[in-house]
Formats: structure tokens, sequence, C-alpha cells
């Protein structure tokens, strides 16, 4: 698989590199991503259960969905895109990930450098306003899961029409407008705002770098797009940094 010189000699002189994840990235994983064949959303709309409104109406639905994919996720390892990202990380002297995935295998991977911007399906967080924390329990004897205080338990997740986590969203917007190379992978480009990171990003001047299995609305904009999946395609682009570097 032989990449554009111009690619790999940027990201060999880069030294300022973000990465951007969607649900892609975990399919080789084992883990559905949400709007492809297999997606999440078929069984369920996103309208339904992504939502606070859906939450309050039908706690014990939207938690079987979540406890649902916690039994999935909890038996699923990283795969080789997850292992270069984290490779990578340590490979320059700025680097930040950004992922919409809450499935916390990046950091399985070794990445440390990471912003969860849909926040994590390992953690819950009290209706009732005490203190996040992890909920380890898988699967969750009782749905929906309450807090010490008494109070029901909610993912700590994102739900559309929920703002992204301000720190990391600040910490995102001033990686994007310093970067040398964005790239995004596994990501159909639907979802804002993280969708706009890569035009924001190339609108500052770094070069955009789309790894996906198909063209998304992404592609109009990048640099380069490589058709292939993540699994793949990462380790023969990092093998070509690093070999020629
Ligand atoms: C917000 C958490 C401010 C839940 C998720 C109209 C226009 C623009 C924006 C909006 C609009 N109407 C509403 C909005 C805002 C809304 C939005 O974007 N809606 C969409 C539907 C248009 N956004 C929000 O509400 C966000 N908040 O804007 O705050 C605000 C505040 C108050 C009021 C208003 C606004 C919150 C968004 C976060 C929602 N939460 N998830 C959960 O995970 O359970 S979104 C969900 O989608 C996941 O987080 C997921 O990560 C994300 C994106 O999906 P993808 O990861 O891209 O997955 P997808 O299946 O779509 O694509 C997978 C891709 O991988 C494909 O391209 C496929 O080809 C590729 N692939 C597959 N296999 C491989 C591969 N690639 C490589 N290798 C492979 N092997």
């Amino acid at each position: 698989m032989g990449f554009e010189p111009k690619l790999i000699a940027t990201l060999q002189q880069a030294t300022r590199i973000v990465i951007v994840t969607g649900s892609g990235i975990s399919a080789e994983s084992g883990i559905p991503t949400f709007r492809g064949e297999d997606g999440l959303w078929k069984k369920y709309r996103a309208e339904e259960l992504a939502t606070p409104e859906a939450f309050y109406s039908n706690p014990e639905l939207v938690w079987e969905w979540y406890d649902w994919r916690r039994q999935l996720i909890g038996k699923a390892e990283p795969n080789p895109g997850h292992d270069v990202i984290a490779m990578m990380e340590g490979e320059y002297p700025e680097f930040l990930l950004i992922t919409q995935n809450v499935d916390g295998l990046h950091r399985k991977a070794g990445s440390r450098n990471v912003v969860e911007i849909h926040g994590n399906i390992w953690r819950a967080r009290c209706t009732g306003g005490c203190e996040t924390s992890y909920l380890e329990e898988n699967p969750i004897t009782q749905l929906p899961p309450k807090c010490n205080c008494g109070a029901m338990l909610r993912p700590d997740i994102v739900w559309f029409g929920e703002s992204l986590p301000i720190e990391g969203l600040l910490r995102a917007e001033k990686a994007i407008q310093e970067c040398d190379v964005l790239i995004v992978i596994g990501t159909s480009g639907y979802v804002y705002p993280v969708a706009s990171f890569p035009m924001i990003a190339q609108a500052a001047g770094a070069m955009v770098v789309e790894i996906n299995i198909e063209r998304t609305p992404i592609s109009q904009i990048a640099d380069f797009t490589l058709l292939g999946k993540a699994g793949d395609v990462l380790p023969a682009l990092w093998n070509e940094v690093v070999q020629k570097g």
C-alpha cells in the first residue's frame, strides 16, 4: 500500500498532530458502528435513546441499551488501529487524540493524551448532583442503577442536544487551530460539532487526512482520503513514515 510522498514527508516533518476518531476505529474490535450495516442505531434510533428526553421518559430502556453495549465492549480488545495511534502519541512533541467513542478502547491501547468528547460508557453520573464515578459492574444488576444518595444514575455520555464537556471542547479547539496535520478516522462526519473539526483545522493551515472504508462529507475537503480499514491502513501508513524517517 504505497502512500503519496507528500503525505509521508508531512507526517515525518510535523510536530503537532491531532487525531479525531469515530466508531469506525472500533469496528474491527467487534463493536458495531452507529450508522453502518450492523449499526447500533438500526435496532434503536438515536432520537429514541441518546437524548435526555428519552432517558427521563424511559430510563430502564435507555439503560438496557447501554448495559447491552457495555457487555459487548467489555469483551472487546483494541485493534491494530488503536495500537498505532497509541504508538504515534510518543513520536510527536504535540499530540492530541479526540475521540467520539465512549468505549474506552483508546486508553486500553495505551493512549494517554485523549479527549473523550462524547463521554465514557464506563462512567455514570448521579442525577442528584453527587460526584461522577466509574460504574464497573458489568452487567448491571439493577436497572436503572442508583447512587448511594438514592437518586438515579445516568451514563456519563453526551446525548443529542447536550453540550460537549467545555474543558475537552476548549482543549480540542486549541489543538485543531494549531496542528500541522489532522487525521480523521472512522467517522461519517454526521454529528456536530466534531464533524466541523477537519474544516476548522484546514482553515487554520493544517493538512487533513481521512481514513475510512468509504467516502464521507469530510472527503470533499480532505487533502488525502485513504480508503480502507483503519486496522490495515494505519499500520501500513505508520510503517512507511517510520521507515523513511
Ligand atoms: C451539541 C453519544 C450544542 C451517545 C453521540 C443540525 C445541523 C448541525 C448540527 C445539529 C443539527 N441538529 C442538531 C444538531 C446538533 C447535534 C447533531 O450533530 N445532530 C446530528 C444528528 C445532525 N449535535 C449535538 O446535539 C451535540 N451537542 O451540538 O451541543 C447544543 C447544546 C444544546 C442545544 C443545541 C446544541 C451532541 C452530539 C453528541 C451526540 N452523542 N453519542 C452514545 O454514544 O451512546 S453521537 C454518536 O455519533 C456517537 O458519539 C458517535 O461517535 C457519533 C458519530 O458517529 P460516528 O462515530 O461517525 O459513527 P457512524 O456509524 O456514523 O460512522 C462510522 C464511520 O466509520 C463510517 O463512515 C464508516 O464508513 C466508517 N468505518 C466503518 N468501519 C471502518 C470504518 N472506517 C475505518 N475502518 C473501519 N474498519
